[in-house]
C-alpha cells in the first residue's frame, strides 16, 4: 500500500511570505498544500512541522475524510485559524495526490464541472476619485466583469485597500504600521465615490466594496441603505462577525447584499449567519477554513439557505490555495464569485502552472491533481521576511477594528 513517506514544511518570500506543505508518498507522488496565514506564517509552520508531520508518516494518503476527522476531532484543541490553516494544507495536499494517482483534475473528483469557468472579481483603487476611475478603466480593459472599488478617504492616512505603488499588499512592514481611521469621514465619502463609479461606467458590471469590519451594525445599516440604488454586488465585512446576532440589525434596514467570512475558519463561525439568512455570500477560503473537505461542507450548508460562495482570494493565499479554490468553485451548485487579486511578479518564479484567466473567468485546467507545481530551488532563494498587517487607530488614538 502507498503510504505517506515524508512531509516537509517550506517557507518562502518571493515579495511576500508563503507557507507550503509538501507531502511525498512511498510511490513518489507529491502533493502540495497551502498553509499561509498572513502575519502568523511561522505559527502555522511550527504547528505543522512540530505537531502534524509526525502524525502523517505511514498513513494512507487516500483517506482524506478520515485524515480530516483525525486532525480536527482527534487533537482535542479544535478550530481557530492556526489549526484550520494547518488542517487545510494537509487536506489540499491529499486531494492533489488523489488527483495525480487517478490521473484526473481535482474538480472531476469533486463531481465534475457545473460551469464553464469561475467568475472572478478583482481590485481597483485610487488615492482619490480620479485615480480610482482610471484604475477601473484599466481593469475593465482586462475583461473583468466584477470589480471591487476602494479609495483613500480624505483626511484619513493610509486607508486599507488602496495601492501604494503598482501593487496592493496590506502586509507591508516588519512591525505593524499604525494607520488612522475616521468612521464619519468614511461614511460621508464612500457612498459618493461609489456613485461616481456608477455614473461614469454604468451598471453593466458587478461593483463590490469592502468595508473591512470598520462599522458598527447601525452604521453598516446606514451605509447599505445609502448605496441601495447603486446595486452593489455586495458590501463586504460591514461589521465584525464575532457576534453573529448583530447582523439581524443590518438586515432589518437594507437590501444591499452582504458578504462575510475572510477571517473565519470553521462552519461554526458562520452557521448562524447562514441558517438565519443574515448574509448572501460566504467568503471563507480553502486555505484558512480546513481545506476542500471542510469548505465544501460549509458551501453545502449555505446552499440550503440560498447563500452563495464568494471565496477570499487575496495575495496572502498562495497560488496553491487559489488553485484549490478554483477546483471547488467550478463544481459547487451555489457558486457566487471568486476573488482574484493576482500576485506580484516574483511569485510565479516559485509557483508554476495553476488556474488560467480569460475574459473575467478563471479555469483550474485539466492537469491531474490541483494542477500547480512549486519550484523548491527558486523558493530557497527567497528567505522568510517578517511582514505584518497594519493596525487601525481612530483619530483619538484608540484601536479600531482592522
Ligand atoms: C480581501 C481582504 C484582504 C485582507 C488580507 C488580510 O478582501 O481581499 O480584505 O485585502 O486585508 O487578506 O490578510
Ligand atoms: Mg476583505
Amino acid at each position: 500500500m502507498d503510504t505517506i513517506a515524508r512531509a516537509d514544511v517550506l517557507v518562502t518570500s518571493p515579495s511576500r511570505n508563503f507557507v507550503t506543505l509538501k507531502i511525498t508518498t512511498t510511490d513518489g507522488v507529491v502533493g502540495w498544500g497551502d498553509a499561509t496565514l498572513n502575519g502568523r506564517e511561522l505559527a502555522v509552520a511550527s504547528y505543522l512541522a512540530d505537531h502534524v508531520v509526525p502524525l502523517l508518516i505511514g498513513r494512507d494518503p487516500s483517506r482524506i475524510e478520515d485524515m480530516w476527522q483525525y486532525l480536527f476531532k482527534g487533537v482535542y484543541w479544535r478550530k481557530g485559524p492556526i489549526t484550520m490553516t494547518a488542517v487545510a494544507a494537509v487536506d489540499m495536499a491529499l486531494w492533489d495526490i488523489k488527483g495525480k494517482v487517478a490521473g484526473l483534475p481535482v474538480y472531476q473528483l469533486l463531481g465534475g464541472a457545473s460551469r464553464e469557468g469561475v467568475l472572478v472579481y478583482t481590485h481597483a483603487s485610487g488615492s482619490d476619485i480620479p485615480s480610482l476611475l482610471d484604475d477601473i478603466a484599466q481593469v475593465k480593459e482586462h475583461g473583468y466583469r466584477a470589480i471591487r472599488a476602494q479609495t483613500a478617504v480624505p483626511g484619513v492616512a493610509g486607508t486599507y485597500g488602496v495601492k501604494h505603488g503598482a501593487y496592493y499588499e496590506p502586509a507591508n512592514a516588519a512591525l505593524p504600521e499604525e494607520q488612522s481611521w475616521s468612521t464619519e469621514a468614511y461614511l460621508d465619502f464612500a457612498p459618493r465615490y461609489l456613485a461616481e463609479v456608477r455614473e461614469k461606467f454604468g451598471f453593466d458590471f458587478h461593483l463590490l466594496h469592502d468595508i473591512h469590519h470598520r462599522l458598527t451594525p447601525i452604521e453598516a445599516a446606514r451605509f447599505g441603505k445609502s448605496v441601495e440604488d447603486l446595486h452593489l454586488f455586495w458590501m463586504e465585512d460591514p461589521t465584525p462577525a464575532d457576534n453573529q446576532e448583530s447582523f439581524h440589525l443590518i438586515r432589518q434596514h437594507t437590501t444591499t447584499p452582504i458578504a462575510v467570512g475572510e477571517v473565519l475558519s470553521s462552519i461554526w463561525d458562520v452557521h448562524h449567519l447562514i441558517t438565519e439568512q443574515l448574509i448572501d455570500y460566504v467568503r471563507l477560503s480553502v486555505t484558512h477554513a480546513g481545506g476542500i473537505t471542510h469548505l465544501r461542507r460549509i458551501f453545502a450548508l449555505a446552499e440550503l439557505y440560498q447563500v452563495r460562495s464568494g471565496s477570499h482570494g487575496p495575495s496572502d493565499i498562495s497560488p496553491i490555495g487559489q488553485a484549490a479554490a478554483t477546483h471547488l468553485d467550478l463544481v459547487i451548485p451555489n457558486f457566487g464569485i471568486q476573488e482574484h487579486m493576482g500576485y506580484p511578479g516574483l511569485v510565479d518564479e516559485v509557483f508554476k502552472g495553476g488556474p488560467t484567466y480569460a475574459d473575467g473567468y478563471l479555469h483550474p485546467g485539466d492537469a491531474p491533481g490541483l494542477g500547480i507545481d512549486y519550484d523548491e530551488t527558486a523558493a530557497a532563494t527567497f528567505p522568510y521576511s517578517p511582514k505584518y498587517l497594519p493596525v487601525a487607530r481612530r483619530l483619538d488614538g484608540s484601536v479600531h477594528d482592522w
